[in-house]
């Protein structure tokens, strides 16, 4: 592994009312689960460490609170992030039926113009009896939106690494595109100071120098594509 290559990512999970939100999390983490039931807050964060094509990943993981009375304190903590999770209970419908709400809420917040984002869904709880939403029906609604699912259990720790996986790789995947993107824009920036530098400069102009101070400014961009 590559240790100069560390990316900070910033995943979200998001969706209704006890639906395992806090649990997924605490089983990715910490592999501990508990039964007993303590609503989120607002928000809460972890965070966790992992390799991902031999990159170094460190995950900050915002757990969110599925309550009604949170809902546009948790919208307020989609900016910035860089991948997000979409949690419902398979024993639960009406925490299914909610998921188009959560994504619609999420990608307006996040990415008003783009279509696609860094995004999985997991049908929680799948240790229990009691279904009301088949792996089908969840499958094809994730189908029809070019989203991952994957069904599991914070309880019997199923599946939920491999979704974590696949989330930071497509994270990592966006990032790094929209860096080079970014990368690429300031290249021709420079290119074009300098055309005009080298225009300047050949007028003999008691000017000619300030496009220099153009060049010392050319901004820095992070592995977010941030420029600054
Ligand atoms: N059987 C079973 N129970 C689970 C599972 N995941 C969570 N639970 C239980 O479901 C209840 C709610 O879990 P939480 O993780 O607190 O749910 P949440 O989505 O964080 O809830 P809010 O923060 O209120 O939105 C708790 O009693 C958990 O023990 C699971 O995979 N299987
Ligand atoms: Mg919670």
């Amino acid at each position: 592994m590559d240790a100069s290559k560390k990316v900070d990512l910033k995943i979200i999970i998001i969706g209704a009312l006890g639906v395992g939100k806090t649990s997924l999390l605490l089983q990715y983490v910490h592999k501990t689960f508990h039964e007993d039931y303590q609503t989120t807050l607002g928000a809460s964060i972890l965070s966790k460490m992992v390799v991902v094509d031999n990159t170094l990943l460190k995950l900050q993981i915002w757990d969110t609170g599925g309550q009604e009375r949170f809902r546009s304190m948790v919208s307020s903590f989609y900016k910035g992030s860089d991948g997000c999770i979409l949690a419902f209970d398979v024993t639960d419908r009406d925490s299914f039926e909610s998921l188009s709400y959560w994504r619609k809420e999420f990608l307006q917040t996040v990415i008003p113009t783009e279509q696609s984002f860094p995004m999985v869904v997991l049908g929680n709880k799948i240790d229990l009896k009691e279904r009301q939403v088949s792996e089908e029906v969840a499958s094809l609604w994730c189908l029809k939106k070019n989203i991952d699912y994957f069904e599991v259990s914070a309880k019997d720790d199923i599946n939920i690494v491999q979704a974590f996986e696949t989330l930071s790789r497509q994270a990592l995947s966006r990032v790094g595109s929209s860096s080079f993107c970014k990368q690429l824009a300031v290249l021709a920036w420079i290119h074009m100071v300098m055309i005009f530098h080298v225009s300047f400069t050949t007028m003999d102009s008691p000017c000619a120098s300030f496009p220099c101070t153009f060049l010392a400014s050319v901004p820095y961009v992070d592995q977010h594509g941030q420029i600054s």
